[in-house]
């Protein structure tokens, strides 16, 4: 299976006289996600830090595999082998198909940290009744029937940029007031509209003007999520990549202009599909201050957030600020991962 005779002589004779290095002697892992909806032949590819964060370094790497790439679709008289995606900023690696040989080769490559398989992932969405959700965070008791009011601070949500990953946004909606925008539209998608309306409708309860728990926050669209509510980690990763990038081109920017900083939040909780990379990016979202939330503590953080002052809360500290001040114990059936603790809007009193 593994074809090092072709990759060695590859390497000596077609690439002689290279700076790169293709000498680590274990090879990086190969890691499965659990679940059924691995896509076969599909790839994601970390890189080392101290590989990606250098431009010349990272650029050598892609044009390796490229070359590499090409030279095993002509043999094998096809277009199986392509990078798709690129990731670069705060976190770097590519993601794309690969036959077996090309995959043997990337392992080998001492600039890569590890490697997982792509899988597809499925829109989570919770059927809620957005009234009962919105009168249920700015109220202390618990609520009955309705009519329900929703108590909010008019300015709740300003100055704060929250990323939907969904299926794109109808941006031109009355409800956003010309407060929303599209970011980025991650493959296979080419269209920035919301042809499912499932986006344009979280992106309502965030942010609209009648129904928005921050009435005042932007949205920014990140279209991870098909016409048919599937995505892959790859193409969502892509979806993070963006919005840590944007955020601290922003933030690069403030600092330099000495102007407020931005703020920013994501609705990106994930349903299904458990990813080691989209983890780890996550991370790396919270700690560069684009905090990843679920709908309604989406709008949530964008309030803290907005009236936080010229600084940012950092990740941990709006994440217990919204946790002090949460209700507790009122979810009757909260399942092993509830805190219990239904989050507060913290509406003026
Ligand atoms: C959903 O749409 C994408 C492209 O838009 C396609 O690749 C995928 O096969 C579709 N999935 C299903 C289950 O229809
Ligand atoms: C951030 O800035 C870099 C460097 O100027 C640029 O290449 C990149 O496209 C920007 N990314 C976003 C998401 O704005
Ligand atoms: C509740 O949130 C406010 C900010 O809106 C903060 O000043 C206060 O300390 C928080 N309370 C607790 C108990 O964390
Ligand atoms: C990507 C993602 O999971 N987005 C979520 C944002 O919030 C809505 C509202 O419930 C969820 O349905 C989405 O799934």
């Amino acid at each position: 299976m593994i074809n090092l005779l072709n990759v060695s002589l590859f390497i000596s004779t077609v690439l002689a006289g290279s700076q790169h290095v293709f000498n680590q002697v274990n090879m990086a892992s190969l890691i499965t996600p659990p679940g059924d909806l691995v896509i076969p032949g599909r790839y994601i590819v970390m890189l080392k830090e101290s590989a990606g964060s250098n431009k010349q370094k990272f650029n050598s790497h892609l044009n390796f595999v490229k070359t590499f790439a090409k030279i095993a679709n002509t043999k094998a008289n096809s277009n199986t082998n392509e990078i798709d995606q690129v990731y670069d900023g705060e976190f770097f690696g590519y993601a794309g198909s690969f036959d077996e040989d090309v995959l043997q080769y990337i392992r080998y490559s001492e600039d890569v940290s590890y490697i997982e398989r792509d899988q597809q992932m499925v829109l989570h969405d919770t059927q809620y009744n957005s009234d009962w959700g919105m009168s249920r965070i700015s109220s202390r008791k618990t609520v009955g029937k309705g009519p329900y009011n929703y108590i909010y601070n008019p300015d709740g949500g300003k100055g704060v940029s929250v990323y939907v990953f969904d299926t794109g946004v109808n941006i031109y909606h009355e409800d956003f007031e010309g407060r929303a925008q599209y970011g980025i539209v991650t493959s296979p998608n080419t269209d920035p509209k919301d042809n499912m309306g499932h986006g344009t409708h979280v992106s309502g309860t965030i942010a609209g003007k009648t129904l928005g728990v921050a009435k005042k926050a932007n949205i920014i669209s990140v279209k991870v999520f098909s016409q048919n509510g599937t995505s892959t980690a790859s193409g969502f990763l892509r979806g993070i990549s963006f919005a840590v990038n944007d955020h601290v081109n922003k933030t690069k920017l403030a600092k330099a202009n000495n102007t407020p900083l931005p703020k920013s939040v994501a609705n990106a909780s994930l349903g299904t599909g458990v990813s080691l990379t989209i983890n780890n990016a996550v991370d790396t979202s919270n700690r560069v201050g684009t905090s990843m939330a679920s709908p309604h503590v989406a709008g949530i953080v964008a309030i803290y957030q907005s009236f936080s002052g010229p600084t940012p809360y950092p990740y941990d500290v709006i994440k217990s600020l919204i946790i002090n001040n949460g209700t507790t114990g009122l979810i009757t059936n909260p399942g092993p991962l509830s805190p219990n603790i239904i989050a507060y809007s913290n509406p003026p009193s």
